[in-house]
């Protein structure tokens, strides 16, 4: 999840904002320097048993071995001046392609149910459109490996590493995109077998097609609302044919998609800025979720000229609205919204209390996003498939003790068991990250993981927050 306020505002703020942050942490943790557990509420659902707690990665994130891949849109990417703020690439990463037996350890000495990762399509797929034997033995062999340690592999199909060549073709601009990921996910899927609990067409559309081909931040780098619009259509329609095929080679997991929500709020109670914030949330927010749960994009796109909305073909809609067995919810932060003059909404900075990142911390967003896509929608089981906290970590005699990443879980495990309250079916959970990695265009400055990586050693050492994680799944 990335804001764009994040880039139209970081570096002018960096110190400002570290310098306030350092305050915070310290008083933060001050209060907290006692709190070295997660707990809920007794008789919480979120202590049955079965319950899944997992952990989260993605391939371009930890792999590395890019020398044994096609080379996708991140590491174009990369390769450009200024686009990742350390200038690092995904080449090495956290070196999990050579080291995935230990990481797998690691994953199951953290006694969690699952752990979801990404499959690179640029990895499985040659450029002739079939199966690359190495890449999928690699993940044959962790999946095989998962199974054997009874560890439910939750995998998602496209977390943003599109082949490079496919790009070339226009990516996701290119409506024959939508069908590329189809075939991808039909061999895949056939090769994977009775391998996987579950799988996720999409990881957040809404990164790859804002981010990636409307505002420019992320890979492929492109700028213009139309590019964003149609890639986003070009993603779901990508999305809905995928759900087609697992539904026919894979009927037996949990099929669903995974999105990103950062709840809209507005600043203030004036009827223009509530209509600015209801805009942003169908452009940021309902754009991803409409179309998938009701096949229908939200009213305001007939507020945006023409040439800005998507082609949407005879029966594109009925494609994207398949059945899900699971919606996955990535939830890190909210945003503020006023009316603008020039634009449909203006965004605002992030507020404190933030996370090393600059964004800020309200649980109380994520039981509300939760109970009011209730509401809206017919909703399917959710899991919480990404949830977590970038902190400015402090590695002192070989231990982090991280209490304000702790406090963060703690405080959103329990505002998730408040939606369970109000009538909200959540089946899982899962801690992003795994371990620490390469956050984006943020390098990795970043470390969102309850396992510390040293990227000189690759050394990982379980974090204070994995501890107080592991100790919360195992004495349920
Ligand atoms: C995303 C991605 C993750 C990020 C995480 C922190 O949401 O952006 O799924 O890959 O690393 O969210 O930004």
């Amino acid at each position: 999840m990335i804001n764009q306020i994040k880039y139209g505002s970081a570096s002018n703020n960096k110190f400002n904002i570290r310098s306030i942050q350092s305050k915070l942490y310290q008083k933060r943790s001050r209060g907290f320097l006692l709190m070295k557990q997660l707990s809920l509420p007794s008789g919480s659902p979120l202590l049955a048993k079965n319950f899944t707690y997992g952990v989260a990665t993605a391939s371009f994130q930890i792999e590395g071995g890019a020398a044994d891949r096609l080379p996708c849109i991140w590491d174009t990417f990369c390769s450009k001046e200024g686009k990742i703020v350390d200038n690092s690439n995904g080449d090495v990463a956290c070196e999990h392609y050579t080291r995935w037996k230990d990481d797998i350890n690691l994953i199951e000495s953290l006694g969690v149910d699952a752990y979801r990762l990404s499959i690179s399509w640029p990895r499985v797929m040659t450029k002739s459109g079939h199966l690359n034997p190495t890449g999928v033995k690699f993940y044959t062999d962790i999946l095989d490996e998962l199974k054997r340690r009874n560890i439910k592999a939750f995998v998602t199909l496209y977390h943003w590493d599109l082949p490079q060549h496919i790009e070339d073709e226009g990516g996701w601009l290119n409506r024959n995109t939508a069908y590329e990921f189809a075939h991808y996910t039909d061999l895949i899927t056939k090769a994977f077998g009775e391998r996987v609990h579950s799988y996720a067409t999409l990881n957040e559309p809404f990164c790859s097609s804002y981010l990636g081909y409307e505002i420019g931040v992320h890979a492929p780098g492109i700028v213009g609302r139309e590019f964003g619009r149609k890639a986003a259509h070009h993603l779901l329609l990508g999305h809905g044919l995928a759900m087609q095929v697992l539904a026919k080679n894979s009927p037996n997991t949990l099929n669903g998609i995974v999105l990103n929500f950062t709840p809209c709020y507005s600043v203030t109670q004036s009827e223009d800025d509530l209509k600015a914030t209801a805009f942003a949330d169908d452009y940021i927010n309902q754009w991803y979720m409409q179309p998938v749960m009701q096949g229908k994009y939200p009213d305001i796109i007939k507020q945006l000229p023409k040439a800005h909305r998507p082609d949407i073909l005879d029966g594109d809609m009925e494609i994207i609205a398949q059945p899900l067995d699971y919606l996955g919810v990535n939830f890190y932060t909210r945003m503020h919204y006023q009316a603008s003059d020039t634009d449909f909404y203006h965004e605002l900075p992030h507020k404190a209390p933030m996370t090393d990142i600059g964004w800020e911390i309200y649980p109380k967003a994520l039981t509300e996003l939760l109970v009011s896509l209730n509401e809206k929608y017919t909703l399917p089981p959710i899991y919480i498939t990404e949830n977590g906290a970038a902190m400015a970590d402090e590695f002192k005699g070989g231990e982090i003790k991280d209490n304000d990443r702790i406090e963060y879980y703690h405080e959103h495990l329990n505002a998730l068991h408040n939606a369970t309250e109000q009538g909200v079916k959540v089946d899982g959970y899962f801690a992003w990250s795994l371990m620490d990695n390469f956050e984006w265009a943020e390098g990795y400055l970043k470390r969102f993981g309850i396992v510390h990586v040293d990227y000189d050693t690759q050394k990982r050492t379980v974090k204070a927050s994995g501890k107080a994680y592991s100790n919360l799944i195992t004495s349920r």
